[in-house]
């Protein structure tokens, strides 16, 4: 009998293939890999609590994507690809109610449980325009948006029918298996076809992230974030090998030695000009270029629960006992007892996006302001609307970390 590939093993040739057609296109997130890797195996080598996030195996392959979608139609497939490696939508994300406000509102697709995590914990934050969200776009911007997103295809069919019986069989065999992986991988490449300039800066003078779903005939990864133990050090060398850092890290601030790591701090390298064929309005075509596409780097640290997290949410990370024992004892952090004894903990780390740090990321790529109208009438999205364009369960974090901890 030919070997047939599982949906664990498929998430992780995913997460390979679509890192190595990312290193060729952005050949900088080449380099924040390999100063990950530097860093993590000091780290490894300098601190006896090193794997307590993670072992080095589950960090080295570690990656998160971007990507960002048009129509719920486009959501639903792109539910139905990552589904068959074992990747599920976690989280609502408002990225409308940000400063500045983006027209998206966002998932994550990812693994759900620990072993799955710790096998291959792929994730991608996937967002979606708000089309009909009349603070961005007006009657007619949404009904050409509309018509433009409707008209494409990002999937092909063969990729969905793969998709479907991998999630229906949970195997393929081998040959399908490398079919899915090419026809996927080759679903987020950049796409050479030119972009119509008039359109792209329509949207761009509204929202860039907006032309960047609504501007193009195609998607494409944004970035792919690698994991790493120390960012401090991290983003160091970097700028010391001449890559130029966004100002800051999101999220919370580095902690003292011996205090826990909470949450998840980010930081990205700035978009870089990638040569683009553009379609003039006399229907020449050009080659101009644009800056979309970065790379991001974070770090993981124990997962907050709901009093934990508005604690943080409302004094940073002063809010928080600084001992694990604190964290637990007030039930602001979740832990697991060690089976080994001594009534030891063991971190659940934080598998999961903070939209303040989300909001920033987009926002330090931005090409301008945007523009917006708050006196206009919102769209209204929730929870509730994406479960029922996933067609789908939509996982509640907080729900899955309870779970894992068994309280
Ligand atoms: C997504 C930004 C959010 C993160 O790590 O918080 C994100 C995007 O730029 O499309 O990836
Ligand atoms: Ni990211």
């Amino acid at each position: 009998m030919a070997a047939t590939v599982g949906q664990t093993e498929l998430r992780a040739r995913f997460a390979v293939s679509l890192s190595t057609l990312y290193g060729t296109e952005v050949p900088a997130y080449t380099t924040l890999v390999e100063v990950s890797q530097e860093v993590n195996a000091d780290v490894l080598a300098q601190r006896d609590d090193a794997e307590r996030l993670g072992s080095i195996e589950r960090v080295t392959a570690e990656r998160h994507g971007a990507i960002r979608i048009g129509t719920p139609r486009e959501l639903a497939e792109v539910a139905r690809i990552f589904g068959a490696c074992g990747m599920y939508p976690t989280g609502f994300y408002d990225l409308r109610e940000a400063t500045p406000p983006i027209p998206v509102v966002s998932t994550a697709f990812r693994p759900v449980d620990r072993a799955e995590l710790a096998s291959n914990p792929f994730r991608v934050f996937t967002s979606i325009l708000v089309v009909d969200d009349r603070r961005f776009f007006d009657e007619r911007t949404e009904r050409e948006l509309r018509e433009f997103l409707d008209a494409r295809t990002l999937f092909p069919a063969e990729l969905l029918d793969l998709a479907d019986r991998m999630e229906r069989d949970g195997r393929l065999d081998g040959a399908d298996a490398d079919r899915f992986l090419a026809l996927a991988t080759a679903s987020f490449e950049l796409s050479p076809e030119p972009v119509d300039r008039a359109w792209y800066e329509r949207l761009e003078s509204i929202s860039s992230v907006a032309a960047d779903i609504g501007g193009v005939s195609s998607t494409h990864i944004n970035h792919l974030t690698p994991r790493v133990l120390d960012i401090d050090e991290l983003y160091r060398r970097m700028e010391s090998r001449g890559v130029e850092m966004i100002d800051r890290i999101q999220g919370p601030p580095r902690t003292a030695d011996g205090q826990p790591d909470v949450l998840l701090r980010q930081t990205s390298f700035r978009a870089l000009a990638e040569p683009r064929a553009f379609r003039e309005p006399d229907g020449s075509v050009h080659e101009s270029s644009l800056r979309v596409r970065f790379g991001e780097v974070e770090q993981r640290g124990v997962a907050l629960t709901p009093k934990g997290r508005e604690a943080y949410d409302a004094h940073g990370v002063a809010g928080l006992p600084d001992t694990e024992e604190g964290l637990d004892a007030a039930d602001l952090a979740y832990y697991v007892r060690d089976g080994g004894g001594r009534g030891a903990l063991v971190p659940i780390v934080y598998e999961d996006f903070l939209p303040r740090s989300a909001a920033g990321i987009f926002a330090s790529n931005l090409t301008g302001e945007g523009r917006t109208d708050a006196s206009q009438r919102a769209a209204a999205r929730d929870a509730v609307w994406l479960r029922d364009v996933l067609g789908r369960e939509l996982h509640d974090p907080y729900a899955l970390y309870e779970a894992e901890r068994g309280s």
